[in-house]
């Protein structure tokens, strides 16, 4: 095979520059990405959602799917959840996990659900009525109990509170209750579990949002305790933020506790991650080895959180999931005695130029081998569409009905 070949040319040229392809292998094949469990559904946008034929309905059913997408990539045993979703009929978690098991996965983040339901017009933790505020945080501990039943450690909080209208709340006591909310929650939650609060610049508030970006999640993090840290979701900054430099500094702050990739062009939008900006996703990672190496302790839960809407749900994933590699990939491979060596010089050509040769290498054939040395096909997608699990899907769900998640 062609790929082998240029593998072979691949190792040498890193052994050259004192690269040892077998650590940054052996990397590869630790990664983990959580699966979100809500994307394998229908989703759509506000305008509508096009149903795909053979979308997960059950739980039941995006958990095989989720089975699946890790057989062909080998590197996502895990399923993100939201309770409202991913429970039985009757209301029960632990067959849940059960089947999660025997299907070889098991379950990561918790997302509580404080969207959903008429109650939060005003908000959750932050509304002004304070009935509201309590079931909120009720359920935020009824999500402890959960994340305890599905055996997971993580509770990811992401809060559609904000506000539309200037004068319509008290800003600084609106802040009071959102840390007074998370404080409940953060002890509630067992030693051994981390939460992790995600930050959005709007939507679907459009005045003001209660934790609006990383300085806010920051600040609150700081405040709960060591178990709370931010969780960046790359579709939550205003156009033109630098993300990879707030890496670094939540890195090095021993806050950086977990991301929801995809990519944007505009806003949220939910696109599949590397497809749009495959750089910076790079960026990202550059920062993050670079932190690993320098011996900061990094401890990333790492998930998707996208809409496939016009793409089939199982494929955009597994597309994804291989751009994150990809970009970890070659992040790995960037010449770091060089790099330091051009800072040191004061060298800003071949520093960055150092950078770009990492990003420009083709690590597909690395990626390859490092599958067939996990027991994998080299080519996830392709090993996907010749299995017919497309064709089964849609034959067996055709008629059940569709299921409609938000993304
Ligand atoms: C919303 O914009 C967020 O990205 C959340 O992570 C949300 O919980 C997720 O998209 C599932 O609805
Ligand atoms: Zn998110
Ligand atoms: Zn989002
Ligand atoms: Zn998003």
């Amino acid at each position: 095979m062609l790929w082998e070949k240029q593998y072979q040319l691949l190792a040498q040229v890193l052994a050259d520059k004192g690269i040892d392809i077998e650590r940054v292998k052996d990397k590869l094949k630790k990664q983990v990405i959580e699966l979100p469990s809500w994307a394998v559904g229908n989703s759509g946008t506000r305008y509508g959602t096009f149903r795909e034929e053979g979308a997960a309905i059950t739980v039941w059913d995006r958990i095989d799917d989720c089975a699946e997408i890790q057989r062909v990539v080998g590197i996502c045993p895990v399923m993100a959840t939201h309770v409202l979703w991913d429970v039985t009929e009757d209301g029960k978690y632990e067959p849940v996990r059960e089947y999660a098991a025997e299907k070889g996965l098991r379950i990561g983040t918790v997302h509580p659900n404080t969207f959903m339901g008429q109650q939060f017009k005003f908000g959750s933790i932050c509304n002004p009525f304070a009935d509201v505020r309590r079931s909120t945080i009720e359920h935020f501990k009824d999500c402890v109990r959960i994340a305890r039943e599905l055996g997971s450690k993580t509770l990811g909080v992401w809060l559609a509170d904000g506000t539309n209208y200037p004068g319509q709340d008290k800003l600084r006591e609106r802040k009071h209750r959102l840390f007074a909310g998370l404080k409940e929650l953060y002890d509630a939650m067992d030693a051994d579990m981390t939460l992790l609060l995600e930050y959005k610049p709007f939507e679907p508030a459009f005045y003001t949002t209660d934790v609006m970006d990383w300085g806010m999640s920051y600040l609150m993090c700081t405040k709960m305790g060591d178990r709370a840290k931010v969780l960046v979701d790359l579709g939550h900054h205003l156009l033109g933020v630098n993300v990879e430099q707030i890496i670094a500094v939540l890195l090095d702050e021993g806050k950086m506790g977990g991301f929801h990739f995809n990519n944007h062009k505009y806003a949220d939008d939910d696109l599949m991650v590397g497809s749009i900006d495959p750089y910076g996703l790079f960026l990202i990672f550059d920062q993050i080895i670079e932190a690993e190496e320098d011996n900061v302790d990094v401890d990333i839960v790492y998930m998707l959180d996208q809409s496939h809407n016009i793409e089939p749900s199982i494929e955009g994933i597994i597309q994804s999931v291989m751009n994150v590699q990809k970009a970890y990939a070659r992040a790995l491979l960037v010449d770091r005695r060089k790099l330091q060596e051009a800072r040191q010089n004061g060298d800003v050509i071949l520093a960055n130029r150092t950078l770009m040769e990492a990003f420009e290498i083709d690590v597909n054939p690395l990626l390859n081998q490092v599958r067939v040395e996990m027991g994998i096909e080299p080519d996830p997608l392709l090993n996907y569409r010749r299995s017919g699990y497309a064709e089964k899907i849609a034959r067996e769900r055709k008629n059940k009905g569709a299921n409609t998640l938000g993304g």
